[in-house]
């Protein structure tokens, strides 16, 4: 089913000479918002090469997919991705489905000559992701291009820490930590959501934010975890049905039916990278009173980093030159027009939200994608995320070390 709706769906000033980006999404949850917000936004403070026009929204039921297209500012609507991957008048796939949909769509979308940018992480399993990863190489033959959308390496702070590492500044890595701490489930009657099936989700905190921390901490070192060591928990192990289309913080009425939860909500791990840095990693949905805490402490022989998404504008230093009566960690406040990203937004010192991260995924797409070049994250780089949560599994199961091809 197609239809129209107000005609604020091109996001882009009027009378802007570059050519269209048309662009199709699929899902319209809290990932949908998030990324019709950067496809609005992003023409607005950046001189982008193409201009993204918000062309049809996908989703299963009509009258919600048409409500969600008029409050996010989608032209038209579909119900049947199939055809919505198909349409003339579609460049781009941006996938926003929860992870057992993303193989099937991606691959399709890719072999219809469309450009795709799928939600992370990238796939439920590791022969889904290689079967991705296969596809996208063989599409970028046709210049069709692939990217996986791990947004907060797109943090200014972020992307200054992995500038700090490759000039040098920390010396030789020693330690990585990483913690990605919620704790939207920690009630045990919080109802079931898709998130906690693993049919749906492929795995729970270990995929669903266990994969941030393992991509922004390769992406900040510039190496690769090659052996884990893990244990996962499933502290509540069934859950009051939720109430149909309940979202993150959904509800379940009175009685409802109870149902196994299939999935980990918690994920801890060691790792070695490449290297020969150690590494600590910790994702759960049982950190009560963490909300979306996600720290990331890297420690060389030169100096240490450290970001705290909760205070997602600075970047801790500490430079090991410093004579020691001035040394101590340094609170740069990443607001900069030298910054990354920071000189399309505000004065120093006002700050980017959660959000600006996915401006700028669409920034550095659009731009990729005017120059004919490859986007990153790609999907081979979401397929070595995948590896290491598989690897996790594994390890958690036979308690021992798993090691992870390159
Ligand atoms: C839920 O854990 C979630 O929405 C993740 O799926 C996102 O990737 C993360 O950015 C915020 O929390």
């Amino acid at each position: 089913m197609t239809s129209t709706s107000p005609a604020d769906a091109d996001p882009t000033p009027s009378g802007s000479s570059s050519a269209p980006l048309n662009v199709a999404m699929i899902g319209h949850a809290f990932m949908g918002a998030a990324h019709s917000q950067a496809w609005r936004t992003a023409g607005r403070f950046f001189d982008l090469p193409l201009h993204p026009v918000m062309r049809v929204l996908g989703g299963r039921d009509a009258a919600r997919v048409r409500a969600a297209a008029d409050r996010l500012g989608w032209e038209s609507t579909e119900t049947d991705w199939r055809r919505l991957a198909e349409r003339d008048d579609v460049d781009l796939v941006d996938i926003c489905t929860p992870g057992d949909s993303h193989a099937e769509i991606a691959i399709a979308a890719l072999a219809a000559g469309k450009h795709v940018l799928c939600e992370k992480p990238l796939a439920n399993s590791v022969a889904e992701a290689e079967e991705m990863t296969r596809a996208a190489e063989a599409a970028a033959a046709r210049g069709v291009r692939a990217m996986v959308g791990f947004t907060y390496r797109r943090v200014p702070a972020v992307a200054l820490a992995r500038q700090l590492v490759a000039e040098g500044r920390l010396g030789d890595i020693r330690h990585v930590r990483a913690q990605y701490l919620q704790d939207w489930i920690a009630d045990p009657e919080a109802p079931m959501s898709w998130r906690l099936d693993r049919d749906k989700a492929g795995s729970g905190a270990l995929g669903d934010i266990g994969a941030h921390i393992i991509d922004l901490t390769q992406h900040i070192t510039g190496d690769t975890i090659a052996e884990v060591s893990g244990q996962l928990e499933t502290f509540v192990k069934e859950r009051p049905q939720a109430d149909r289309h309940a979202g993150l913080s959904g509800s379940a009425s009175e009685g409802a039916e109870r149902v196994r939860v299939t999935v980990d909500d918690a994920a801890m791990f060691l790792a070695r990278f490449r290297g020969g840095a150690a590494g600590v990693f910790e994702a759960t949905r049982f950190a009560t009173g963490r909300k979306n805490a996600i720290r990331i402490e890297v420690n060389g022989s030169k100096g240490s980093l450290c970001f705290d998404f909760e205070d997602m504008n600075v970047l801790q230093f500490f430079d090991a030159a410093e004579p020691e009566e001035t040394a101590g960690f340094r609170r740069i406040l990443v607001t900069e027009p030298s910054h990354p990203y920071v000189g399309a937004w505000w004065p120093p010192g006002h700050g980017l939200g959660y959000e600006h991260a996915f401006t700028h995924q669409v920034v550095d797409l659009v731009d990729a994608l005017s120059r004919g070049t490859q986007p990153t994250p790609t999907f081979a780089d979401g397929l070595r995320v995948q590896r290491v949560l598989s690897a996790v599994e594994t390890s958690s199961d036979t308690r021992t070390w798993q090691t992870i091809t390159a």
